[in-house]
């Protein structure tokens, strides 16, 4: 064509005909400008975020170096709270294991939700955020301890808690063949500390201190991460988002832990908690609460303790950051949605006492950290009071779904970006006693069946808890406050929640 013109036309309409060529080449130039803007902006929304969620057992929310903690290290999850956002007054809504998890799953209380107790299953029609994100085409896995029924939500879990779960054992088999122990508590047999705690009642196993006869690479941590690494590579050419539960059993007793971790802090520089008292002989034991095994008063058995807590909290934290540094290596992050969070707490010796179970700091608050790229980044520090029914609306939030009816949390967007002019600063939590906290204000209620009094602290003034504010004339006012606070949570009576009806995009 263009040689019939050259030959044929003046050239005027050459001119014409070039300035033709020219625009046309123009428009298209644009057009496919356009449809490779409108391919990239709609690829985010044809694709949700996935979401990494980590989880620790027994972590005391103070536990990272981040947090300023004088001994412990925590490298990896540092590095995760710097580039996300860390909140520090973040409670558990039961300082228990299957209530806690079935909140973080359903953004609903015990009491609502029915996990009141370890063992127990949710209420009929309870929806859990698994099976709610199955409905917007997520893939969903977990590796390692649910200790929250039914297994059904994930496709084929990988379950494992103390060594137990087939798939782990199966590995054990072959790797270590002579191997006959319990992964979580076989240890070097001169390492081993038994402590039996001196208070009388029902004969519980004592504390078990050691370091295991397990490498490293065979530990329980070591495998739920490798498996969770095997699960990501599956994910990498997915055209669907993945979420992925990943859930160590660590620093959770038993304190029998691989080199080089066992001997990585030394008890003897182990602080030992203000409120720790070695002359005493027992706790007064709470009649619904007579955990005899709780009560220690031996300081070199605790200093053993912490030592080998502090090691375990390093190495969640090592397979952890595996997974994190697994997920960046796939070209995964910039989609990629992480919240890190635990149970609850341990109370390594304050107040003599062990483990969980009760409404003190140590106990009941958990460490939070959140990240997502371009929205909730640049490791913020958040101290407004929250509980953890708020992780799983600001998970679906973050995912851009519209969090249904029901959930009894909010979304930590609008915090998590400076903006508390709205957040009620309240948490609450309930096992066998009552829990609410506003702004600095602490109040424990027992069970009705319960002899022991109530409990009211001020944080601010008072972060030990050590005195007991109840009844004082001059507090009548802000005790009020909180006992209406409380009383008004109880009562919700949130509806049930709804999956979506159908399918979702
Ligand atoms: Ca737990």
């Amino acid at each position: 064509m263009l040689e019939d013109f050259t030959k044929g036309t003046q050239s005027q309409d050459r001119r014409k005909f070039l300035r033709q060529q020219w625009l046309s080449l123009l428009v298209l130039t644009a057009c496919f400008a356009h449809l490779n803007e409108a391919r990239g902006a709609a690829e985010p929304s044809s694709r949700r975020r996935n979401i990494l969620f980590l989880m620790a057992d027994e972590f005391t929310h103070n536990c990272l170096g981040v947090a300023g903690h004088p001994i412990v290290k925590t490298p990896n999850l540092d590095r995760l709270a710097r580039q996300g956002v860390r909140f520090t007054n973040a409670y558990a809504a039961s300082p228990v294991c299957s209530p806690s998890r079935a909140t973080l799953f359903t953004g609903r209380y015990p009491h609502i939700h029915g996990v009141v107790r370890n063992g127990l299953a949710f209420n009929p029609g309870e929806v859990a955020l698994p099976e709610l994100l199955k409905s917007y085409g997520y893939v969903t896995h977990m590796v390692g301890k649910l200790h929250l029924p039914p297994d059904e939500w994930f496709p084929n879990p990988l379950i494992t808690a103390g060594g137990r779960g087939k798939e782990y054992q199966q590995f054990l088999k072959e790797k270590k063949p002579l191997f006959t122990g319990a992964s979580n508590t076989a240890a070097v047999p001169e390492t081993l500390i038994n402590y039996k705690s001196p208070c009388k009642g029902r004969d519980r196993a004592p504390l078990r201190i050691g370091t295991s006869v397990l490498p490293e690479e065979l530990y329980e941590e070591a495998w739920v991460a490798d498996r969770a690494i095997d699960f990501l590579r599956t994910q990498e050419d997915s055209e669907r988002p993945w979420f992925l539960f990943v859930s160590m059993l660590k620093p959770h007793s038993a304190f029998v832990i691989p080199q080089p971790y066992a001997t990585m802090y030394r008890p003897g520089e182990m602080p030992l908690p203000d409120t720790f008292r070695p002359d005493v002989e027992c706790f007064r034991l709470s009649k619904l609460d007579p955990n005899p095994r709780a009560f220690i008063n031996d300081s070199s058995v605790l200093r053993e303790v912490m030592a080998h807590y502090y090691g375990a909290i390093t190495l969640v934290d090592r397979h952890m950051g595996r997974v994190l540094e697994a997920v960046e290596q796939l070209g995964m992050s910039e989609n990629t949605i992480v919240v890190f969070t635990a149970d609850h707490g341990n109370m390594l010796g304050e107040r003599n006492r062990m483990f969980k179970g009760v409404m003190y700091e140590s106990s009941v608050k958990v460490p939070l950290l959140l990240k997502a790229p371009g929205k909730l980044e640049g490791g913020k520090v958040i101290d407004a009071v929250l509980d953890n029914t708020a992780v799983m609306p600001t998970l679906l939030e973050l995912a851009g779904i519209s969090v249904p009816a029901g959930l009894q949390g909010r979304s930590l967007m609008a915090v998590a970006q400076g903006d508390t002019s709205e957040w009620p600063q309240t948490a609450f939590s309930v096992l066998r006693h009552r829990m609410a906290r506003l702004k600095q204000w602490k109040l424990i209620v027992p069970d009705e069946d319960d002899a022991a009094e109530p409990e009211l602290y001020d944080l601010a003034q008072d972060p030990q808890e050590q005195d007991n504010l109840y009844g004082r004339p001059e507090l009548a006012q802000v005790q009020r406050q909180l006992e209406t606070t409380l009383e008004k949570w109880w009562k919700q009576k949130p509806p049930q929640v709804k999956l979506p009806d159908g399918p979702k995009k």
